[in-house]
Order: C-alpha cells, then sequence, then structure tokens
C-alpha cells in the first residue's frame, strides 16, 4: 500500500457528451483527490508520444486523430494505490468486456470511443504525468495533521 499519483485523460469524445461531472466524481467520491487538472486540445506530438508503445498496432493513427480531435481533459489525481484503482474505476479496455459500474462499462460500446484512458503501472503514471503537466502545475494537499492549522488561520 502507498500513496500514488496517476495521470488520466478523459478522452475528447466524453467531453463533448458532457460525461465530465460525472466521471470526475466517481474517483472523488471513491477517495482519490485531484492534483492537477488541464482542459486542452492535445497535439498529434504530444499524443504520438503518450502513446508511443502503440505505434506499430493497426488502430494506432485512429487512435490518435481520436486523441486530437477535440478539448480532452487530463488530470492527476493522487490516492492509496492510486494507478490501480483508477484502472479499476474505468473498466476493462474492451467496453464489451467491461463489467456494469465501471466507466466504460457503463458509457461506452466501442473499444476505439472508450471513454477515459488511465497509465497502467508506476513507470507509466510517472511518465504520463511529466509528459502532460508541468511540476508547478501539481498541487500539494494538506495533509490531515496540517488541516487544523490551515483552519485556525
Ligand atoms: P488502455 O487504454 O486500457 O490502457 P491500451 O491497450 O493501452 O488500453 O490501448 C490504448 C487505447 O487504444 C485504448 O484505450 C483504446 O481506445 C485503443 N485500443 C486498444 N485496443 C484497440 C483495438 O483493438 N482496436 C481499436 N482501438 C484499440
Ligand atoms: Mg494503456
Amino acid at each position: 500500500m502507498a500513496i500514488e499519483r496517476t495521470f488520466l485523460m478523459i478522452k475528447p469524445g466524453s467531453v463533448e457528451r458532457g460525461l465530465v461531472g460525472e466521471i470526475i466524481g466517481r474517483f472523488e467520491k471513491k477517495g482519490l483527490k485531484i492534483v492537477a487538472l488541464k482542459l486542452a486540445q492535445p497535439t498529434r506530438a504530444l499524443m504520438e508520444k503518450h502513446y508511443e508503445e502503440h505505434r506499430e498496432k493497426e488502430f494506432f493513427e485512429g487512435l490518435i486523430s481520436y486523441a486530437t480531435s477535440g478539448p480532452a481533459l487530463s488530470l492527476v489525481i493522487e490516492g492509496e494505490d492510486a494507478i490501480a484503482a483508477a484502472r479499476k474505476i474505468a473498466g476493462a479496455t474492451d467496453p464489451k468486456e467491461a463489467d456494469s459500474g465501471t466507466i466504460r462499462g457503463d458509457y461506452a460500446l466501442d473499444v476505439r470511443r472508450n471513454v477515459i484512458h488511465t497509465a497502467d503501472s508506476k513507470e507509466a503514471a510517472e511518465r504520463e504525468i511529466a509528459l502532460h503537466f508541468e511540476n508547478s502545475f501539481l498541487t500539494k494537499h494538506v495533509s490531515q495533521e496540517d488541516k487544523s492549522a490551515v483552519l485556525a488561520l
């Protein structure tokens, strides 16, 4: 068990469908804290780097076109075992296999439009956070011990 940070991206189609509030709410209700958040249309160069492990796949071009087709919401979230917890909340890559109650299980049918990206390992999370956010945009949350000091101000 460890406090981890992970990277999420709510894909353009989900922003267009108005699912942002519903999706972020699921992570917040689970107890994961938002550390950084950005709404922007990702560039091709950024997403080619982000998805570089898939460069040789036949779906790569479609994946990049979709990921850059409009504004997407990038987030860093934090909490205990956040990387695995976020993957579980997102559900299986193919929405046809994703359980009901997961984001992909509830809001998608097509693997090419599976609503959300979440980093799949500690290495990927670190790499993706650094790729999408400057350090100065990563919030430091007030710890439980420090809270009384802040409230007393
Ligand atoms: P992940 O998003 O669950 O980590 P990956 O295998 O890393 O899944 O794939 C990255 C993205 O590529 C997926 O989210 C999905 O949108 C897309 N993708 C994965 N497999 C396929 C496929 O077989 N056909 C079309 N698109 C795919
Ligand atoms: Mg992946």
